[in-house]
């Protein structure tokens, strides 16, 4: 039981899951007690892989990230098994729960587990918003001792580009099938890929996404064609697999593997973990990890400022101005710009 004395951040740090569940929820709704509890908690952040999960509806990410928490808890021997934070986030949905995790019964498995961890959030409001409240709830699994937190978005659009923003490593899912177009590609989502996964590779068409994928992040990632000689060239697939190291032989080039797995067998899984930590290695070691750090507070921090303004201009505002004002624009009366101008300095140019 949770008394409403409970101090709820000290119970967090000490471990305690019904106050965890209870933090996130305060953070969801974005209550008071909420952001005390993050303000009090925020120097205990820092220590978590956050590994985000995105690909178009349907491509396996649930499965994956199902998977992936599994092999976390029970690596290979000699590995140290690591505590999981699951974060479902489906900006689409404006409901939560549900079934988020594809496989029901290794689901309870997790479930039961008390290194594991499992929260979805759906849309409450703007995209802003979610991203935010994503962000608080990370922060707040990080706090809680979580090592690793998987970040599963839903959809492959703008909302999984700001939440991936949140993430030090972007998984991105394709699978075989869904069309000839990548989704990932239509949606500029490659760009931020860390690691390409090829899921349902066990499908018919494997080949075509995996050479349509490889052909894209040549164009995504034009410098890394300049260090490929001819025998490299030959040898494609391999080099993909490692980081190919720059003209000063730094460690601060990292070339976004392509992997496939079949999630619903566990094919693949390990070598994606090893991707995943390779990835985190080269972050630390190439500095990357610092800059990234520093560029999510900068996200973060500008997502919340936004909000704040917006909302509070908003609420400032007398009823029916806004559309007033966008109706004169619809009118073509004034400009967008004078607009702005009318709305926020009261001007009328
Ligand atoms: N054949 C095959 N089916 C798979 C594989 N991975 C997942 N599936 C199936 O694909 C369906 C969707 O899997 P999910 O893991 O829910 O996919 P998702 O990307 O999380 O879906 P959304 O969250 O709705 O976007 C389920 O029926 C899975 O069992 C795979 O590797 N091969
Ligand atoms: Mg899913």
């Amino acid at each position: 039981m949770i008394s409403s004395e409970l101090d709820i951040p000290q119970a967090v740090l000490g471990g305690n899951r019904l106050a965890l569940a209870r933090l996130i929820t305060q953070i969801e709704n974005g209550t008071p007690e909420g952001y005390d509890a993050l303000r009090r908690l925020f120097s205990h952040t820092g220590k978590a892989h956050l590994v985000g999960i995105t690909g178009a509806p349907g491509t396996g990410k649930s499965s994956l990230v199902n998977q992936l928490a599994h092999f976390y808890r029970n690596p290979t021997p000699g590995m140290t098994p690591a505590r999981v934070g699951i974060v479902a986030v489906d900006p689409s949905s404006p409901f939560s729960g549900g079934a988020i995790l594809g496989d029901r019964v290794r689901m309870r498995d997790l479930a039961g587990d008390p290194g594991v961890f499992i929260r979805s959030m759906a849309s409450r409001g703007s995209l802003g918003g979610l991203a935010a409240a994503t962000s608080g709830v990370v922060q707040a699994l990080d706090a809680a001792g979580f090592d690793v937190i998987l970040i599963e978005t839903v959809g492959a659009g703008q909302a999984e580009v700001e939440i991936a923003r949140l993430a030090h490593t972007t998984l991105v899912v394709e699978a075989p099938g869904l069309g000839d177009d990548i989704q990932a590609i239509k949606a500029g989502i490659l760009e931020i890929a860390d690691i390409l996964v090829i899921n349902k590779a066990d499908r018919p068409g494997v080949e075509n996404t995996e050479r349509a994928l490889r052909n894209m992040l040549q164009l995504a990632h034009p410098l890394r064609r300049d260090f490929l000689s001819p025998a490299d060239a030959v040898h494609h697939t391999d080099l993909v697999h490692k980081a190919i190291p720059s003209p000063g032989d730094e460690p601060n080039i990292w070339s976004p593997p392509v992997l496939r797995t079949v999630a619903t067998e566990g094919i693949g899984i390990q070598e994606l973990h090893s991707s995943i930590q390779n990835h985190r290695k080269h972050l630390s070691e190439s500095g990357e990890w610092q800059r990234r750090e520093q560029s999510r507070m900068e996200t973060e921090l500008s997502m919340i400022v936004q909000e704040r303004l917006m909302r509070r201009w908003r609420d400032g505002l007398p009823a029916g101005r806004y559309q007033s004002v966008l109706e004169a624009v619809y009118m073509r009366q004034i400009s967008p710009w004078q607009a702005a101008d009318r709305l926020i300095t009261g001007d009328e140019p």
